[in-house]
């Protein structure tokens, strides 16, 4: 089986299946489909599917004509029902794992996954999870449902974990570029998944298991969180001492080795980095295994934004002023520099706080034109309607406090800086400024 397998691999006769035609799956969809295969995307969201059949793309790193021309050659196939994977050779699992209110993980979306996979689960096929997960969820969750219709692993079906490295917004490390993890249940899966990655990206990586994949994906993003809480406490420590954070990492850098740069922030955004440790941290505590770096990384990043807002209220009271009523100027919600994505995004926490002691609050981000209350961390339908301020010297001026949230190449740093009197800057994103109205106030 597995040798057939292989060869409509080889061939490019395989059929795929991805799950989930999201910021990983439709450009995971794409490059297959660009090589030869025949690619069903599936995804519930009837709309999503609907665009990608008029050859329409809406993730902002896939170009439409890229869509366009797999849909129009009849190579991506776009539906919402999961009865394709009776004639699939491989299903690929690209769903969300977000967190619950709870902050604990949130495995439906994989469940549902993979029970639309094992109902409809044939010989020979290649399952490939890739969502980020903790150690042990492709072994405990998944191989048990596929076993269950009376087929053998690493014989009739093969079942790997290869974790998404997709990096939105980074042109630089594009899909074929970024190095593939494979862990496979048994070494015929890792085989078999390595020669599927294989067609379309250039370094393809087996490692031992499917749980050393799962736990590597974890590892190197809360690897970065860690970092991040490390910069973050020290900014807040060098502010006590009197010194530059900025000048103090920008002077660890000229070692040039045994040093990574990361910097301070108003807190920790993103659809990876903030959630990914908390499913290895659930998971360690329901081991018995109170795991104490992650939770203090937690806790110092949770609280970034509490911390500028208590710098904001200090730099108010210098002026005799509160934040109650006061016009606070947001520059920028995204949660990171020049992309439009806003998932986690501290500055929209901040933005909460700064809402709750009663001050005007009102943002300019031309990559994120409105915001709704259910964009908010709490998601309270009293927070307001807003929609993005065309930053000009009207709107500067309105502000009694400007906050630098997110360090958007587009913003002209010193044109603001000359146009307004306060600014509070949480991304050193003011260091070229020179000789302006503003007095700066940074992390
Ligand atoms: N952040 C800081 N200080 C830093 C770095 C990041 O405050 O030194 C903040 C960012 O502003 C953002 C959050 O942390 O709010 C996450 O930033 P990120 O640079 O880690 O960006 P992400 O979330 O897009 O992370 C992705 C990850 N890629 C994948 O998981 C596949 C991560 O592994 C990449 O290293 C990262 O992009 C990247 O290098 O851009």
């Amino acid at each position: 089986m597995m040798q057939e397998l292989k060869r409509k691999i080889d061939t490019k006769e395989a059929k795929i299946g991805i799950i989930g035609a999201g910021y990983v799956g439709l450009p995971l969809a794409v490059a297959f489909a660009e090589e030869g295969f025949y690619v069903f995307a599936i995804d519930k969201d009837q709309e999503k599917v609907e665009h990608l059949q008029k050859g329409k793309s809406y993730i902002e790193d896939i170009p439409q004509e890229e869509v366009k021309k797999v849909v129009e050659e009849g190579l991506l196939l776009p539906t919402v029902s999961y009865d394709v994977i009776d004639e699939v050779d491989v299903a690929i699992i690209t769903v969300p794992t977000p967190l619950t209110r709870y902050r604990e993980p949130n495995l439906s979306f994989i469940e549902e996954a993979a029970e639309g996979i094992a109902e409809r689960l044939h010989s020979p096929m290649l399952i490939s999870l890739e969502s980020t997960t903790y150690p042990g969820t492709t072994e405990e969750k998944l191989l048990p449902l596929f076993q269950k219709r009376g087929l053998k692993v690493g014989k009739d079906f093969f079942l790997v974990f290869s974790p998404e490295r997709i990096n939105p917004g980074d042109a630089q490390h594009p899909l074929r570029e970024i190095p593939k993890i494979v862990g496979g249940i048994t070494p015929q899966c890792g085989e078999v998944a390595y020669s599927l990655y294989s067609k379309i990206i250039k370094k393809v990586v087996i490692v031992s298991s499917a749980k050393t994949a799962e736990m590597i994906k974890l590892f190197e993003n809360a690897f970065r969180y860690v970092n991040i809480a490390y910069v973050n406490e020290m900014s807040i420590v060098c502010k006590k001492l009197g010194i530059d954070i900025w000048e103090v990492i920008e002077g660890a850098k000229t070692k040039g080795f045994g040093y990574i740069p990361f910097y301070p922030g108003p807190g920790v955004g993103g659809h990876c980095i903030p959630i990914d440790p908390h499913y290895l941290r659930w998971h360690l505590k329901g081991l018995g295994h109170n795991e104490l770096l992650l939770e203090i990384a937690d806790a110092i990043n949770m609280e970034m934004p509490n911390y500028v807002l208590g710098m904001a209220t200090d730099i108010l009271g210098e002026m005799g002023k509160a934040l109650n009523g006061s016009n606070i100027l947001i520059l920028g919600v995204a949660y990171k520099k020049d992309i439009s994505d806003k998932r986690e995004s501290p500055a929209l926490r901040l933005m909460e706080l700064l809402i709750e002691k009663k001050a005007n609050v009102f943002y300019s981000d031309p990559h994120i034109p409105k915001l709704e209350p259910k964009d908010f961390p709490s998601q309270k339908p009293a927070l307001p309607h807003l929609e993005s301020q065309e930053l000009d010297e009207e709107t500067l001026s309105r502000a009694d406090l400007v906050i630098l949230a997110t360090d958007h190449s587009c913003f002209d740093y010193q044109w603001i800086a000359d146009n307004c009197d306060y600014i509070l800057d949480t991304r050193n994103a003011f260091k070229g400024v020179k000789n302006c109205r503003a007095k700066i106030y940074k992390l």
